[in-house]
């Protein structure tokens, strides 16, 4: 354990004694700590810190202070070492003056937010100034270890006095927010001033230049911790060999949120693995000992608010807010360790809220006795201005001045400032509204799919692969050489390897996702002998682009959250994430609806990520059969989504490349097979591939002059082919949609009227009729259909997307069938 410090060296008890005590107060001191300003949150006393002596009052002010340190539940002994040593030694001194006026800016800031906009929700950062110097001693300490970004994500607490502090925006371009400049310039869009992001720079005192991203963010509380941690991991990944170092990511969170919520315990999940590690991010829970009105012996079960992060091997640094120099240590220490030992750090700040949760709320109803004490407590500046001894009156008078200046401005501003910048590497892709011009070619040249087939089946000499796999690759090698037709797995397979030699990076993840749950990716070779991994993947050409395949962890908000924050930052890069069955994707459904879905109309903020998610009615009951294609067809508007089901090999692998190849970036949400990845209707020639396009909808071409038309999508088209073959029906087409948004009015128009002889056309699903995309095509097709009547084909109503048993699936399946054949026949 820690060596002594000089003050240690006089005691005059031995070695072994000093050490047993000291054990006790590094395990214990932390609940004895005096944290919180206000006296309610009290010390606990611990029965193993009933010591008295020399010793015990040394440790005892190591340990029980104004900050409480826990961190004996590492198991490195080394980290416990390290952080002993560091509080056994002698405390570094602040930099009082700086300090002071960092708090006095903070408070300042708003108290004329306060004072020139009475009535408006600002959520203050008052009662927890101190979080300004704890981030500038981070900023400060991450820019002398090569940090020349960082990502920064919180939710509404004390957000403006960050933006202007520590994101460099200027004070009037905050006041704008309230003055609510320029009004229609973001009428149905935009969003709530505490919540949008904002790009900056802070400058260190020595000069260095941080550029600060301030991560756009939902009210969903902490939905944003794996967004900037999948962002910070991408421009990691840009920079190269020292990006862990160049980018710091910092995740402020609100102790009720913390306590409360899963999806931060699902981001920390993701510290220390291959596929998502940013080498440690630094958490500070901005404590301010309430949630709304909520007292934290109803937020949580433990003492602190902090405790379920004890889950992962972290250090937590609990502090008392209104000890300044306590504050900066523990942030010096944080920061430190992060650079050491590339880990997350918890900072635990612990203050007071001195309004209600916003600015419109009186806290005197539900905490009358709390805020009577808030009410005569002064500012953290005064007392500490008090206790340096410094007179701050002419930094007061200064800040206050430019405060005023910048609210003149405000009010005199005609267009809304700008207050984020997208990034340079985003300059060549387009958002917005689709427009047709921006379509490419997607086939790849006979040449091209027979290299990268060769490549894909190919694994070195010696390797002891597996029986099975070596089947599949022999298959998949006769695929690629046009001698068998190409199943969905290779056609996936061949998508991401052209898009490899083409310069694409290509990062898929989820669950399983490497063998792929259905058996079908087999993206990671493995040795049977020794388990040593290759990756075909990796070897498609010389100089080719970085293709990243990860097992996740079992989390659907967490990794969804993640994937979708690293295609903020790599709009080069095919992101995807696949679900292990569609139905598991609402876990992570505020990520899908406050960001993939809506970012862009909030924030303007685009993104090209993927959802793969296994869709279709197999009898293998309710959780494992619908995505829901309903939910992703109502978030649909403004061209803000891209929804497909395709149906065949040769259309996955289209669709794959055409999100990559296209430079609009837009979020793609396909339905993807699973019994049918192996239905041979579904599998493609190789020609297919070479031909130029995904097709939004694939016509009928074997029934000409079809007096009826079934419009469907996915599994049940290749159903309903085989029930024509059976009933050796000639007058029904089956044309499939494969694009459901944005819609495909023209194409849909064009294919309908090759069948003008069709008296009725007939939308036929195998979700029940409150499900799947009936709701939605229905009206389009009637729109498109004119006077020829409209009939659907559906499972009955159903609170539950699919029965149980097999047997009753199979009953109802070809009921459906047998329905889409006669339904409305006369
Ligand atoms: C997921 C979610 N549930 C509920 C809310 C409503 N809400 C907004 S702030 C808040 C209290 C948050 O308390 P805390 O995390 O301690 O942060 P503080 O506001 O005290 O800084 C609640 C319940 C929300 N925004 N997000």
């Amino acid at each position: 354990m820690a060596q002594p410090t000089q003050a240690r060296e006089s005691l005059e008890v031995s070695s072994e004694e000093r050490e047993r005590v000291f054990d006790a107060f590094r395990r214990w001191g932390y609940l004895e700590a005096e944290l919180d300003p206000l006296g309610f949150f009290r010390p606990q006393p611990r029965p193993e810190l009933a010591l008295s002596g020399e010793a015990a009052e040394l440790a005892r002010r190591c340990y029980c202070g104004a900050m409480g340190a826990e961190f004996m539940h590492l198991p490195d002994p080394e980290r416990r070492r390290w952080i002993a040593e560091r509080l056994e030694a002698e405390a570094p001194r602040p930099d009082c003056a700086r300090l002071l006026e960092r708090l006095v800016r903070a408070e300042l800031f708003e108290q004329v937010l306060q004072a020139r906009y009475p009535g408006t929700k600002r959520f203050s950062l008052e009662g927890m100034a101190a979080l300004i110097p704890l981030l500038d001693a981070i900023l400060e300490g991450a820019a002398s270890r090569a940090a020349v970004e960082v990502v920064l994500a919180m939710s509404h607490r004390g957000r403006l006095n960050v933006m202007t502090h520590i994101a460099g925006k200027a004070a009037e371009d905050i006041f704008a927010g309230f003055e609510d400049v320029d009004p229609r310039s973001v009428l149905g869009s935009g969003d709530v001033k505490y919540h949008v992001g904002a790009t900056g720079e802070y400058r260190t005192r020595d000069g260095r230049k941080l550029r600060i991203h301030l991560v756009s963010n939902p009210s969903h509380l902490e939905a944003v911790d794996p967004v900037a941690l999948g962002r910070a991991r991408a421009k990691q990944a840009r920079r190269g060999g020292n990006g862990r170092a160049q980018v710091l990511p910092i995740e402020l969170h609100g102790d009720a949120a913390f306590a409360g919520q899963g999806i931060w315990a699902e981001t920390l999940n993701l510290a220390g693995l291959n596929g998502y590690s940013v080498g440690g991010a630094v958490h500070v829970v901005v404590n301010n000992l309430i949630g709304f009105t909520t007292r934290p012996e109803e937020l949580h079960s433990s003492r602190f608010a902090s405790d379920l992060a004890k889950r992962q091997p972290i250090p937590i640094f609990h502090v008392n807010a209104e000890e300044p120099a306590a504050v900066m240590r523990a942030a010096q220490l944080a920061l430190e360790y992060r650079y050491t030992f590339w880990s997350d750090v918890l900072v635990d700040l612990i203050g007071f809220r001195r309004h209600g949760h916003s600015e419109v709320d009186d806290p005197t109803v539900t905490q009358p006795l709390l805020y009577r004490k808030i009410r005569d407590h002064p500012p953290l500046w005064q007392t500490y201005a008090k206790k340096i001894g410094a007179d701050p009156s002419a930094t007061l008078k200064e800040v206050r001045g430019e405060l005023e200046a910048a609210r003149k401005k405000a009010g005199a501003m005609r267009k809304k400032p700008v207050l984020r910048e997208l990034p340079a590497y985003w300059s060549a892709y387009k958002r917005g509204r689709y427009d047709p011009a921006c379509e490419v070619d997607t086939g790849a040249s006979r040449e091209e799919l027979e290299e990268t087939a060769a490549a894909l089946t190919r694994y070195p000499a010696g390797f002891a692969i597996h029986p099975k796999v070596k089947k599949l690759l022999e298959q998949r090698a006769e695929m690629g050489q046009g001698k068998r037709p190409v199943d969905y797995g290779m056609a996936e397979a061949l998508a991401f390897g052209t898009l490899l030699r083409q310069g694409s990076p290509v990062r898929l993840t989820g669950q399983d996702t490497r063998r792929g749950t259905f058996n079908q990716r087999h993206a990671v070779l493995l040795d049977t002998e020794t388990e040593e991994e290759y990756i075909p993947l990796e070897h498609v050409a010389p100089g080719q682009a970085r293709g990243e395949i990860y097992n996740s962890t079992l989390s659907e908000a967490g990794v969804l959250g993640f994937e979708y924050g690293y295609s903020r930052d790599y709009p080069e890069a095919l992101v995807l994430w696949e679900a292990q069955f569609g139905d598991f994707a609402n876990g992570a459904q505020v990520i899908i609806d406050q960001f993939i879905s809506a970012g862009e109309d909030k924030w303007d903020l685009p993104s090209g990520v993927v959802l793969l998610l296994p869709h279709g009615h197999e009898g293998q009951g309710p959780e494992h059969s619908s995505a829901r294609i309903e939910r992703y067809l109502q978030l649909a508007a403004e061209d803000n989504l891209q929804i497909c089901q395709p149906s065949t090999a040769a259309q996955y692998f289209h669709l794959l490349r055409r999100q990559a190849l296209r430079p609009w970036r837009k979020p793609l949400v396909v339905f993807t097979p699973k019994s049918m990845l192996r239905h041979p209707d579904a599998a493609s020639s190789l020609e297919e591939f070479s031909r130029p396009r995904f097709l939004t909808v694939i016509p009928e071409t074997k029934i000409e002059a079809a007096s009826r038309v079934l419009l469907c999508s996915g599994k049940i088209g290749h159903e309903l082919r085989r029930e024509r073959k059976q009933r050796k029906d000639t007058s029904t087409a089956i044309v499939f949609l494969e694009q459901f948004y944005p819609f495909p009015e023209k194409d849909l128009a064009a294919e309908l009227a090759r069948h003008s002889k069709a008296r009725e056309i007939v939308w036929v699903q195998e979700e029940p009729a409150n499900m799947g995309a009936l709701f939605y095509v229905v009206p389009r097709l009637e729109r498109v259909a004119g006077s020829r009547p409209v009939r659907s084909v559906k499972r009955s109503a159903s609170a539950s997307p699919a029965t149980g048993s097999a047997k009753a699936h199979e009953l109802e399946q070809k009921t459906l069938l047998t329905l889409a054949f006669t339904t409305g026949k006369n």
